[in-house]
């Protein structure tokens, strides 16, 4: 089960501060108060939705706010109320305040959920008006929007897992078949964490990179493993301008064999990325020696679409 979790602050938005005015015109050098009132802050909302399944669209938000009120102004003119603002997220996410530690989970498409609420307009010094104070010079600030920081949670589990040493390529093809913008660097171990993807519905999760010894907990260890346990269908990732593409296969397998033998039994595409970096010989000479995997083996590049696609078609069969 992999858990799909962001941190972001929800504002309301702030009310308009009220107006202090007097009357002036050519007939009234010195009127009644006419300072009008600020507007609402919009409040904040979430609401569930079937058609999301992560919350990718969040990940490099760090706040959203609903629109400020706007403030007051002469001639009695009321500020308008700030726009409320609906976000959403998938059915299932958990929101939980950081502060208080309340989180309730969001399980249906038609509530709308208030999770920060706007302030108040303030009102102008018109309404200050009594028959003692006929021209008060106060007004009241618009109140500041809610302010809350929380944590958004989605349990997934994935259907397709991706495996490999690191930097054989994996985030870059999470990148490119699914919604997701996991970080990319010609360096080992630029995944930290799982990354996950969606793709036509199928969860795919790319996991930190695998080294000999990982079992023992060289590299990151092998714990992320646990991530890709109850997929379906695992992507072994290994990059074919490498040294010795076998025996880097033959590194991650044994690796997967020491954490636990199902993983070896579970269904597997090789993947024999950066293909792009390698000569006509160079490929078939790697698709004879992996074949003999007994596995499906496919040649891949980011820089040749159809490759892709038929990765992806691929994939889509096979889950
Ligand atoms: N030429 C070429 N480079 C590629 C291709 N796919 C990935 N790369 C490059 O390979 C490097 C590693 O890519 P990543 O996707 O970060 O690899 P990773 O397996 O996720 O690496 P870790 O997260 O460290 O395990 C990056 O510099 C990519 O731009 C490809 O098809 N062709
Ligand atoms: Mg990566």
């Amino acid at each position: 089960m992999l858990i799909d979790e962001v941190i972001i602050t929800v504002k309301g938005g702030n009310g308009g501060n009220g107006a202090i005015s007097f009357k002036r015109n050519a007939q009234t050098a010195k009127g009644g108060p006419d300072g009008g009132n600020g507007g609402n802050g919009g409040n904040l909302y979430v609401q569930g939705e079937n058609d999301v399944d992560t919350l990718t669209s969040f990940r490099y938000k760090k706040e959203i706010k609903a629109q400020d009120g706007v403030n007051g102004g002469r001639y009695n003119l009321y500020g308008k109320n700030g726009q409320d603002l609906v976000i959403n997220v998938p059915l299932g996410t958990v929101i939980t305040n950081l502060e208080t530690k309340e989180g309730f989970e969001v399980t249906n498409e038609t509530d709308k959920i208030l999770i920060a609420k706007g302030g108040k307009g303030g009102r102008g010094n018109n309404e200050f008006k009594t028959s003692t104070a006929q021209a008060p010079k106060y007004r009241e600030l618009g109140q500041s929007g809610e302010v809350k920081k929380i944590k958004l949670e989605l349990k997934m589990i994935a259907d397709i897992g991706f495996i490999g040493l690191p930097n054989a390529g994996k985030s870059s093809l999470l990148a490119v078949l699914t919604n997701a913008h996991p970080k990319i660097a010609d360096y080992p171990f630029t995944t930290l964490e799982p990354n996950l993807g969606v793709m036509e519905g199928l969860v795919i999760a790319d996991i930190p990179g695998l080294i000999e010894g990982a079992s023992a907990g060289k590299g990151l260890g092998d714990k992320f493993l646990k991530h890709i346990e109850r997929t379906k269908l695992l992507v072994h990732c290994i990059d074919s301008s490498s040294q010795n593409p076998s025996q880097d296969y033959k590194t991650v397998r044994k690796e997967l064999e020491d954490y636990s033998s199902k993983l070896l039994e579970k269904e597997e595409v090789i993947a024999l990325t950066k293909s792009d970096l390698i000569d006509e010989k160079k490929k078939k000479d790697l698709m004879r020696i992996f074949k003999k995997f007994r596995k499906e083996v496919i040649l891949i590049s980011l820089y040749n679409d159809e490759s892709v696609d038929d990765l992806k078609k691929l994939l889509l069969k096979l889950s």
